[in-house]
């Protein structure tokens, strides 16, 4: 039986790839995976049934047999561990790997949130001018350190991999605020990891949902 993912029924980012069902798209469609996916509207997280399979009410979420599991690095990290292709069988360099999706999530997100967070909930707020910059340089720091690791190589450490399917995914969320052109060799690691065919086979997908949704 194919997995079965959860996605927005109605994804606040119309159809630009931008929610996190999109990585697990993306590993799904590396590893040559077929899967279905559940559309659940916001009032659907909240209730009890998806709360059984995500404690925080959250897309993604991911079945297969009697294993449910949620967050979407944990989702990447089990489609890589179980199908050949986003992790490499060396030992050390697979261990790097899985290092580089931990700092898409936890070196790289988080300035990037906190970027969105202030830009737009925090909009409002008195001290919103005098903070923002502090976080945009927070957030050029980490993309000037991630861009000098990377250089001219085209993925951040070898072969692609799921660490890299993690940080492009993260790094996507920058689109719309256009700081990733500061960075021509982020811009072009991201357009790289979009040009895949598996990229575009789950860009496409949820798409479709949008475009179903919206009626056209
Ligand atoms: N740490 C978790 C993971 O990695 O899986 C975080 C999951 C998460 O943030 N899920 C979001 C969600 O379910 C969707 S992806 N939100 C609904 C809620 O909390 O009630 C985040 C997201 C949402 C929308 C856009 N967008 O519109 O551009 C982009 C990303």
């Amino acid at each position: 039986m194919s997995p079965l993912i959860t996605a927005f029924a109605n994804s606040p980012d119309r159809g630009r790839g931008l929610a996190r069902d999109m990585q697990v798209r993306w590993a799904l469609e590396e590893a040559g995976q077929p899967y279905d996916v559940r559309l659940v509207s916001f009032t659907d997280m909240k209730g009890p049934a998806h709360r059984a399979r995500n404690p925080f009410g959250q897309i993604p979420t991911y079945q297969e047999g009697d294993l449910t599991l949620f967050e979407s690095g944990a989702i990447v990290f089990h489609i890589a561990e179980t199908h050949a292709g986003l992790l490499p069988d060396d030992a050390n360099a697979r261990a790097r790997a899985i290092a580089w999706m931990f700092a898409a999530l936890s070196t790289i997100e988080p300035v990037i949130l906190e970027l969105a967070t202030i830009k737009f909930a925090e909009r409002d707020k008195p001290w919103n001018a005098e903070r923002l910059p502090l976080v945009q340089d927070r957030m050029r720091d980490r993309l000037k350190q991630l861009s000098d690791h990377l250089g001219d190589a085209d993925w951040l450490d070898g072969a692609f991999s799921a660490g890299d399917l993690m940080m492009i995914g993260v790094l996507r969320r920058l689109g719309p605020s256009g700081m990733l052109n500061e960075f021509p060799g982020l811009a072009a690691y991201v357009a790289r990891g979009e040009a895949r065919p598996a990229f575009q086979r789950a860009f496409a997908a949820q798409l479709a949902v949008f475009t179903a949704a919206s009626g056209g």
